[in-house]
């Protein structure tokens, strides 16, 4: 009796794989500070990023490390309300401060958090600039807008992710961008935008260009990772690109 064999199609090459961003990659979890005085020493370059809770930024956060976990850690439960430092390598860092707008902060703080966060982004020599996270969809808040104004003493750069760009069609996003940019001009020189989506994996090219620029790093050409054995399908890389933590 004939034994039944699978029955296989020709042979199709694997289709290429996509670049994946790189520059955070490497970012691991250091320290989470509650109080000034424990800041790690200064480094060679720091960015913070900021923005309003929901936002999507632990989720942009996550695309841009290609780790779906990073961002994980400021959501345990304590860490919440700390900046919390991963290190990228070559004394580098990536701080993830607190989200802000479900709190009311009395006037006479003007930070949209508080004195601790609106302190260090004054004093951190090695802070080089900062990354505000803004759903397209509801761009710039004025809480977003005291951020800027509180952050534009230092004359440090500004970027403006302004993610969940899938929710809406090329022209909007294109519009919203647009508007942006004219108010970020008005503020300062050295501020930018461009679109973003966590979800679709679009936009982290240009983020880390300027990310990258930021602190002194030299993009290499994105490597794609190693295929896996024939025959086998990858794993999907980004199979839970927002996993929410516990708690
Ligand atoms: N469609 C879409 N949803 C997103 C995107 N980024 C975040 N979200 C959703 O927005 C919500 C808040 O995201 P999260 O990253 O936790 O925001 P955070 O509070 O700023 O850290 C979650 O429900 C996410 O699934 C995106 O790029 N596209
Ligand atoms: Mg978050």
């Amino acid at each position: 009796m004939d034994t039944l064999l699978p029955i296989r199609g020709p042979h199709r090459p694997a289709p290429p794989l996509m670049p994946q961003p790189t520059l955070f990659r490497r970012a691991s979890f250091v320290t989470s500070v509650r109080e000034l005085h424990t800041l790690p020493p200064e480094g060679l370059g720091e960015i913070a990023f900021a923005g309003r809770s929901n936002a999507g930024k632990s989720s942009a956060l996550n695309t841009l490390a290609d780790h779906r976990k990073l961002a994980f850690v400021s959501k345990t439960p304590g860490r919440t309300q700390l900046l919390n430092y991963f290190d990228l390598g070559d004394n580098r860092y990536l701080v993830d401060l607190p989200g802000y707008g479900y709190a009311k902060v009395p006037d006479a703080i003007r930070a949209p958090w508080g004195k601790t966060i609106g302190e260090y982004l004054h004093i951190r020599q090695s802070l080089v600039g900062l990354a505000l996270i803004m759903d397209a969809r509801h761009p710039i808040s004025d809480l977003d807008r005291e951020l800027l104004a509180w952050f534009q003493p230092t004359y440090k750069p500004v970027h403006v992710l302004l993610t969940k760009s899938d929710k809406l069609t090329r022209d909007e996003a294109q519009r919203a961008l647009m508007t942006l940019r004219r108010e970020l001009e008005q503020i300062g020189p050295n501020y930018s935008a461009s679109l973003f989506s966590s979800l679709k994996k679009t936009g982290w090219e240009e983020a880390e260009k300027v990310f990258a620029k930021w602190l002194g790093i030299e993009l290499k050409p994105a490597a794609a990772p190693p295929p896996g054995p024939v025959g086998k399908k990858p794993r999907p890389r980004h199979g839970s690109w927002n996993k929410k933590a516990p708690g």
